[in-house]
């Protein structure tokens, strides 16, 4: 006979990764303000993490992404801006997209680098797009991520990509202090015509020429670390069970 009454046996179950919640959570609140979530391939060919961004072979900006380089010619992307490339290829403006995912660089690891990581990248394309837009997004972000207290603050930056180019902190009200989070700017016109000679090799027609955008990237792994006090970036994926239960998420 069986007795109903005896406790039962506790199954152990997973959870999501405390980055995916991030990009989870990101996502969310760019889907709310109309954009599309879409992802793309970590394995690139160098016209679309580089040529296509304003970054020719002999450029200087190269060496600020140190590549894995595979043995066909191809590469692990160096960051997700290869998206901007391969969306507009392929759609018409207007658009707004953000793209989650992992990047690669090749550099020695440390507390804070990884050669894997994540990046939150996102573009917005149309008529008459200003600063103030790329500032907005990024503020109702901010406000969504980090409470209704957090500010935003924007500092002149390079990113052949972009012109202007600047970098963005966050005001984290909870520890008084700037959060640098990430890369910005204007798209840069050398990305549209460079866009719209991939469309035309294609047989698509040229869209993208006197067009205005924004676009932006970001580090999730930054804000689970400073968010939940996580002091080293390989803990992330490093599979010890003593750290991923601690910020284990629903299924
Ligand atoms: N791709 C940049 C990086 O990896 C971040 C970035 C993305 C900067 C979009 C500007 C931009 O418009 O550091």
């Amino acid at each position: 006979a069986i007795d109903v009454t005896l406790p039962g046996v506790k199954l152990p179950s997973g959870g999501l990764h405390v980055v995916t919640r991030i990009l989870y959570e990101l996502s969310d609140i760019f889907e709310s303000m109309g954009y599309r979530v879409v992802e793309g391939r970590e394995v690139e060919d160098e016209t679309h993490n580089f040529d296509a961004l304003n970054m020719p072979s002999w450029h200087p900006a190269r060496d600020l992404q140190d590549t894995f380089w595979l043995e066909n010619g191809q590469l692990l992307r160096t960051h997700t801006s290869n998206m901007q490339v391969r969306y507009m290829e392929t759609h018409e403006p207007p658009l707004k997209i953000v793209v989650p995912g992992r990047v690669y660089r090749y550099e020695a690891t440390d507390a804070t680098h990884e050669s894997m990581f994540h990046q939150f990248e996102g573009l917005v394309v149309g008529e008459g797009i200003t600063m103030a837009d790329l500032k907005g997004a990024i503020s109702e972000m901010a406000r969504a991520m980090f409470g209704r207290g957090a500010r935003v603050r924007f500092q002149p930056s390079y990113y052949p990509f972009t012109e202007p180019g600047a970098d963005f902190a966050i005001w984290w009200d909870q520890e008084q202090r700037w959060l640098e989070l990430g890369g910005s700017g204007m798209v840069h016109p050398n990305v549209f015509r460079a866009v719209d000679d991939l469309r035309a090799a294609k047989g698509l027609p040229r869209v993208y020429e006197g067009k205005t955008g924004f676009a932006f990237g970001l580090g999730p792994n930054r804000i689970a670390m400073l968010r939940y006090g996580i002091p080293d970036i390989r803990y992330f994926y490093g599979n010890d069970l003593r750290f991923l239960t601690q910020f284990k998420g629903d299924l």
